[in-house]
């Protein structure tokens, strides 16, 4: 079945936001490593090569259905972060970003049909969940104790033990 066509440049378009969401995780990466936040650095460039491995999901979707693949250009991201909570807060925003995406492209492959579609964008549906939680969730923790520098360096102490952002 062909693919509509606003269907698969909205699809081609989220290739390109998870390239993108790659790309300003390795930015974060490198922000909380100049800073010396070797925990944060490493949960956001784990965080780098999930965004890598959605692209590839939908980059292999595309070729599967015998669609056509553009490789769009990828913005730099804006940098400008004050402090961890200004960077987790920008991870957070830019993650609800990709949820209202992935919510429109699952509204609309169900408008025109596209069943196959449909039930490939469960996994992403259900990532976005995740993903939000991830972030919300780290960003309570660091509001709760903001005025306290030295609980978001213990903050840093565990996710740089923590064995599920392994490098
Ligand atoms: Fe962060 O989930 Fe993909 O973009």
């Amino acid at each position: 079945m062909k693919m509509d066509n606003t269907l698969l440049e909205d699809l081609n378009a989220q290739l390109n936001r998870e390239f993108y969401a790659a790309y300003l995780y390795f930015a974060m990466a490198t922000y909380f490593a100049e800073i010396n936040m070797e925990g944060f650095a490493k949960l956001t460039k784990n965080h780098a090569k999930e965004e890598l491995n959605h692209a590839r999901k939908i980059y292999d979707y595309l070729i599967l259905r015998d669609e056509k693949v553009q490789l769009l250009r990828i913005e730099a991201p804006d940098t400008n972060w004050n402090n961890p909570i200004d960077a987790i807060n920008a991870a957070l925003d830019h993650e609800k970003f990709v949820t209202e995406n992935i919510h429109r492209l699952y509204k609309n492959s169900k408008e025109k049909n596209d069943y196959p579609l449909e039930v490939f964008l469960h996994w992403f549906v259900n990532e976005q969940v995740e993903e939000e939680h991830l972030f919300q969730s780290m960003l309570d923790k660091m509001s709760y104790i903001k005025d306290c520098t030295c609980e978001i360096v213990n903050i840093d102490r565990e996710l740089k033990a923590d064995k599920e952002y392994i490098e």
